[in-house]
């Protein structure tokens, strides 16, 4: 298990990648043995990225590494419970469904009300590459299925009404092109 202590928070920072870039749809493909030392260099980056955007999750698609890893912290302000996931996937979920409000470092200061099961169970690799398994319920199991959405190439907005996810998309459009014109 990871401690505040372990997490190298000046790793370097990488660029967390906007909707609709293409690269967002991508499957990640799982990580094998031959990938230790890449994964063991972008767990830091990926934790950096994430407590500095501030976000409480990040999924290596968001930047640009199309590998099955996730990190997780959904107290960064209060005890930091830092989690990284390898290659994690859903063994349960409860029939029990709960909405909840998300948003996304790649759809950013856009949010919306997604339907997800209440709780959920998930196996994993830790850092060390040890076999794990997480009962998540309430904003970790909205967060942990948030992320591995992100591996399948999934973003939240896929869950909202047509309509919804249209009036969200264009009011991300607007904010980023106001942005880029202020560059
Ligand atoms: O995957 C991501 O883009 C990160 C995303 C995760 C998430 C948030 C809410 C519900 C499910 C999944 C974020 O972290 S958005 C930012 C955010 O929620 C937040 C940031 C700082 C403090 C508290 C929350
Ligand atoms: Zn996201």
């Amino acid at each position: 298990m990871l401690g505040m202590s372990d997490i190298q928070t000046d790793a370097p920072l990488l660029p967390v990648l906007v909707c609709p870039d293409p690269q967002l749809r991508k499957v990640a493909r799982a990580v094998t043995e031959a990938d230790k030392a890449l994964v063991a260099k972008l767990i830091p980056s990926m934790f950096a990225t994430m407590y500095k955007a501030p976000g409480i999750g990040l999924a290596a698609p968001q930047v640009g590494r199309h590998l099955r890893v996730i990190t997780i912290d959904i107290a960064p302000n209060d005890v930091p419970t830092p989690l990284a996931l390898i290659n994690p996937e859903i063994t349960a979920e409860s029939a029990e469904m709960v909405v909840q409000q998300e948003g996304c470092l790649s759809v950013p200061e856009q949010y919306a009300d997604v339907t997800r099961p209440a709780r959920v169970k998930v196996k994993y690799l830790d850092e060390n590459w040890v076999k794990r398994e997480l009962e998540a319920d309430g904003l970790l199991a909205a967060c942990v299925q948030h992320e591995i959405d992100h591996l399948n190439g999934v973003l939240f907005v896929d869950y909202l009404t047509p309509l919804k996810r249209n009036i969200l998309l264009r009011k991300l459009a607007k904010a980023q092109k106001e942005l880029k014109g202020n560059r």
